[in-house]
């Protein structure tokens, strides 16, 4: 039995800030009225006027982070490391970039996130790693570029909500980042945080009542996994807003949502940290959150998946693919 009758991120409660009345701009309000309609509604796309496809400059544009390419040029593109393959297409830039979930921004509107970013303003950025460490420190983004080894990895990403992609992050290990902060025997866990900006992020004022800031955990063991990466980039350029400039995390054996973006604090911890989806809904969203294609979710099947631009499926594979990095976690 659902604890919520009326869940806060159903259609039917959602209160997203007018476009017209966030950004002014008329051409969003048809835009977002186009989201509504095709969307959640279920009308066909076609129908509506102002409905076509935003191209990948428009989308690209929306989600630049202002001054980031100058300074960080030099970074990218990092070598790939020919490891990790996706072992199907890679999902196309333009695709990534304008479906996303980041629910600071739009809720449950997952098309319409590009369009929100514009209030967001990730430079100067300070990312904080603390709690159960010796050497406590604070990073900037030029020091996170600088101060580590920089590759890229072709990741497969599988939400919960069954859509998955292929995309190539740019970052480094989140292990190297834990050993130089010199984790304390006792701990145990790792807590992450996201920024928490209600005048740069909508839907903070929209619904105030859910759980902000966005948080997430991981065990130690998970977090210094050789998987378990820091992205600073994607598609071989600094983070798009959208997917969660500048710093996010990445564990693709994980529900997308495990996947924490625009990262600013990482805490050591003795105890479970508790999480954001796991706090809205326990009985959908564990703490663990493998992927398991045996294992519903209450309101949907896991065996399958549809990938982003193209819809092709594929079937949900345990651990996403990943097992033969990660079992040893879970004996
Ligand atoms: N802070 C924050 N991080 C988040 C989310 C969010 O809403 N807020 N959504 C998560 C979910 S459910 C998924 S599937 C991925 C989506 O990443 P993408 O939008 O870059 O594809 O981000 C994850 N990280
Ligand atoms: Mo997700």
């Amino acid at each position: 039995m659902h604890v919520f009758t009326r869940r806060p991120w159903d259609p039917d409660r959602q209160r997203l800030t007018p476009p017209e009345v966030f950004a002014n701009r008329g051409h969003h309000r048809r835009a977002f009225l186009a989201e509504l309609a095709s969307g959640a509604l279920g009308v066909t796309c076609g129908a509506i006027a102002g409905c076509g496809r935003p191209d990948e400059q428009t989308v690209r544009k929306a989600g630049a982070v202002p001054g980031i390419d100058q300074t960080l040029a030099r970074f990218y593109p990092a070598p790939r490391n020919p490891a990790f393959r996706y072992e199907r297409p890679e999902t196309r830039r333009r695709d990534a970039a304008e479906f996303c979930n980041f629910y600071e921004f739009t809720g449950p509107y997952t098309k319409a996130v590009w369009r929100y970013v514009d209030r967001f303003q990730p430079l100067p950025w300070q990312l904080r790693i603390d709690g159960l460490c010796s050497r406590p420190t604070t990073l900037d983004v030029d020091a996170l570029h600088a101060r580590f080894r920089l590759e890229e990895r072709a990741y497969r990403h599988r939400c919960v909500e069954t859509w998955a992609m292929c995309v190539p992050w740019t970052g480094f290990p989140l292990a190297e980042l834990l050993r130089r902060v010199e984790p304390l025997p006792r701990a145990r866990y790792v807590r992450f945080v996201t920024a928490s900006r209600p005048e740069q992020m909508p839907y903070l004022r929209d619904e105030p009542t859910l759980p902000w800031p966005y948080t997430e955990g991981l065990t130690l063991a998970e977090a210094t996994n050789p998987l378990t990466f820091l992205a600073l980039g994607v598609y071989g350029e600094p983070l798009l807003k959208q997917h969660g400039a500048p710093v996010r995390l990445v564990v693709p054996w994980k529900y997308g949502f495990k996947s924490i973006k625009s990262l600013v604090r990482i805490e050591l911890t003795d105890s479970r940290p508790a999480t954001f989806w796991n706090t809205v809904a326990p009985h959908e969203y564990d703490f663990t959150a493998n992927v398991d294609p045996e294992v519903p979710h209450p309101r949907w099947p896991q065996t399958t998946e549809w990938m982003l631009g193209t819809r092709e499926r594929y079937p949900t594979q345990p651990f996403n693919g990943y097992g033969r990095w990660v079992a040893d976690l879970y004996h």
